[in-house]
């Protein structure tokens, strides 16, 4: 991975500035009571301490963003003398990935973490890290979320109501299968696979690039799908895999690292917008070290949990990727006309 250039990045800045289009504006009136302020349609909302602040995610809670979730909850309540308090909702309690993200836009929801892909549903350009075999590894996919062209999609996302504080990983994608369809070998296999994705139109395109059958469903139903035979595969990262038990119900791991899971950790911008810069501030300083942990937690995990879920009884594959690479080589082209060929070339040339 060649390092960033600052000059190249600030080229790359002025050559991609620019918000996606309008959306939504908050037109509800809502009174919050679970987060004491109450919204009217073209107020930005009053707030009071102590303020509460309920964060939804759709993992079990010892997945590595509900750890990190906890050591934001601890910094945040400690920093700010319990004015600030996060109620941490796992395992899909306030809703599925894409519900928590429709919920931060009508404020119901004050705080989530999602794949980048899942956001780009609204703020399309966010979804770009994660095209296809982008990165090699981690440090290259860390160097890339972290760059100031990240920060400058992820304001994109503002118009959403939602204010990114940091990233968290999920790690890179795998296929899995059920004993019934058999191990993905090569990318022969994967033609026709009834396989589950999340609401996340890059990982959807990718499947369909290579020939399978994707479906979105949500995570937190997904294992009880699988199960029942609803779907012969799924893709998540290795963490996820053995944290939510889908093994208990997935004969086979295929190595395939076919998309990098970023994960956007995000705040209401209403909410954001009206806190002091002190507390602004801990928010940051709180999230950036979460998200230290989490990807260190994950990077530990995606090389730790191949030996565990071997020992849980899924037999591992790793298939020439190749194949893999050449079908999927075309889905950034998909997306070429909201991502500019600029950008495109940027990512073709700097990260490739
Ligand atoms: O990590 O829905 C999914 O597959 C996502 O990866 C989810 O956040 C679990």
């Amino acid at each position: 991975m060649k390092k960033y250039n600052l000059i190249f990045i600030a080229v790359a800045l002025l050559l991609f500035t620019g918000c996606q289009s309008g959306s939504d504006s908050q037109n509800a009136s809502v009174v919050n009571q679970e987060t004491n302020f109450t919204e009217t349609s073209s107020m930005k909302p009053e707030l009071s301490y102590p303020l509460t602040l309920h964060a939804g995610y759709s993992t079990a809670p010892d997945d590595p963003r509900g750890i990190a979730l906890e050591t934001f909850q601890k910094t945040v309540e400690q920093q700010t003398n319990g004015n600030i308090l996060i109620a941490l909702h796992p395992s899909g309690e306030l809703g599925s990935d894409s519900e928590l993200l429709e919920e931060m836009i009508t404020g119901n929801v004050d705080m989530t973490v999602s794949s980048a892909g899942n956001y780009a549903l609204y703020a399309t350009r966010i979804g770009i890290s994660a095209l296809p075999f982008l990165f090699e590894d981690f440090e290259s996919a860390w160097e890339f979320i972290d760059s100031p062209l990240m920060q400058e999609l992820s304001s994109d996302l503002e118009s959403y109501n939602m204010h990114v504080l940091t990233y968290f990983d999920n790690g890179f994608r795998c296929v899995t299968t059920s004993e019934k369809v058999g191990a993905v070998n090569s990318v022969e296999d994967m033609k026709g696979l009834n396989i589950r994705t999340p609401e996340n139109q890059i990982v959807m395109e990718t499947m369909s690039a290579l020939s399978a059958n994707p479906k979105s469903y949500p995570f937190a139903e997904l294992k009880q799908a699988l199960a029942d035979g609803t779907f012969d595969a799924q893709e998540n990262p290795i963490p996820v895999i053995y944290n939510n038990k889908l093994y208990e119900v997935q004969k086979y791991l295929s190595v395939t690292n076919h998309s990098y899971d970023a994960m956007p950790l995000t705040i209401r911008q209403d909410i954001w917008e009206n806190l002091p810069s002190e507390y602004q501030e801990i928010l940051s300083a709180a999230a950036k070290e979460a998200g230290a942990q989490n990807r260190t937690i994950v990077k530990q995990q995606t090389a730790d949990f191949v030996k565990k879920l071997e020992d849980a009884g899924m037999e591992i594959v790793y298939p020439d990727l190749k194949p893999f690479q050449e079908a999927t080589s075309g889905v950034k082209e998909m997306f070429s006309a909201i991502y500019g060929q600029d950008l495109l070339n940027y990512l073709e040339h700097e990260i490739q």
